[in-house]
């Protein structure tokens, strides 16, 4: 038996094989059901007792050297086996492309960076809201289009105060002005809903951001004096703006906002189909009946108000001229906003 194990011994360490075949072949003729050192294993209980010991223990080193042997020989003989299959350790590693933020993310948070400097606190509300804190406390009349299906998205219909997905986040300002200490200067950005047919300009889901100023004495002249510093801050320090009058249930007067056209400086281009303006939002002094309906005096306290849509001023910004680019998440799109820096 000794010279058996010594000669599988040499043999092992003289031992090749250049494919997974020959190394399985060797697995066979050595540990094999047949193999060499299963026979000795087989023979090791015959042998007398005295013996045992010593060969015991040499034939376990020799059984446990030969898988090791043959282990080491598959997995070389793996590693080469094909030219497809073997690594080439000077390729460039796998890249991981970084996500980004979304144009419309970044642009709500230029909007609400630039208020915060001048002081305002930022709210967010429910987006299901009910009836009262969408139209009745804003002023809305009874029979307003907007409290229609047609185009608003209803949760609950039929009771004094249906549940539906907001149309604007003044409902924010709303619950602002029942809950908060006067003055008040909040910003709400959020997501609104509105039952409209999608197309380049219109969307059923887009943002907002509004803004709300109440305290003592609040002028017209200070929303346009906010207005004008908010427009020169996001478009730029030459950025003009100019004011026409509009109507909303919940502001009197009423104005929407045009900016200088940052393309053509005015004199005339096709973002501003030849106009040189604009628009980016809507505002007015806060209706008093709205002031009322959430408890304050409009006697002592005055204020103003306004709301823009995200994806127009992102537009606007980008010159990008179809709203439905920000909602299909298509990465040609928005990979071209992964450099865009935030204020
Ligand atoms: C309270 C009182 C008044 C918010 C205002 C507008 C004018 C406005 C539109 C711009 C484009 C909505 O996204 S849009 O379609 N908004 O023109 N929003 S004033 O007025 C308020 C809000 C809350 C308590």
């Amino acid at each position: 038996m000794k010279e058996a194990i010594e000669k599988i011994s040499q043999e092992l360490q003289q031992l090749k094989a250049t494919t997974q075949k020959e190394a399985e072949e060797a697995r066979i003729r050595f540990l094999g059901k047949k193999g060499e050192i299963t026979a000795l294993m087989e023979q090791f209980r015959t042998i007398a007792p005295e013996l045992k010991r010593e060969y015991g223990q040499k034939l376990n080193e020799l059984k446990k050297t030969a898988q090791e042997k043959i282990e080491a020989l598959k997995s070389a003989a793996g590693e080469t086996k094909t030219e497809a299959t073997a690594q080439d350790l000077t390729m460039p590693g796998d890249s991981f492309p970084l996500g980004s933020r979304h144009p419309v993310s970044i642009v709500r948070q230029q909007i609400v960076d630039i208020f915060r400097k001048f002081g305002y606190d930022v709210a967010e509300g429910p987006e299901i809201e009910d009836d009262y804190h969408v139209f009745e406390a804003l002023n809305f009349p009874p029979n307003h289009p907007a409290r229609e299906m047609q185009d608003t998205f209803f949760v609950s219909t039929g009771h004094l105060n249906p549940l539906l997905l907001r149309t604007h986040t003044s409902s924010v300002q709303v619950r602002t002005m029942e809950s908060q200490p006067l003055p008040i200067r909040v910003v709400c950005p959020g997501r609104v809903f509105r039952n409209e047919a999608i197309s380049a300009r219109a969307h059923c889901i887009f943002h907002q951001v509004e803004g709300l100023y109440i305290d003592k004495n609040v002028t017209f002249a200070d929303l346009k004096q906010a207005i004008l510093l908010f427009a020169r801050e996001m478009f730029g320090p030459e950025t003009e703006i100019r004011m026409r009058p509009s109507y909303f249930p919940f502001t009197e007067p009423s104005a929407e906002v045009d900016v200088s056209c940052n393309i053509c400086h005015g004199k005339g281009c096709n973002i501003c189909k030849g106009t040189g303006w604009l628009e980016i939002m809507g505002c007015g002094m806060v209706d008093p009946n709205v002031l009322k309906a959430s408890g304050i005096d409009p006697e002592v306290y005055s204020g103003f108000a306004f709301g823009m849509g995200v994806e127009r001023i992102a537009m606007l910004k980008w010159q990008v001229n179809d709203l439905r680019h920000y909602f299909e998440n298509d990465m040609r799109f928005l990979s071209e906003f992964a450099t865009a820096t935030e204020v």
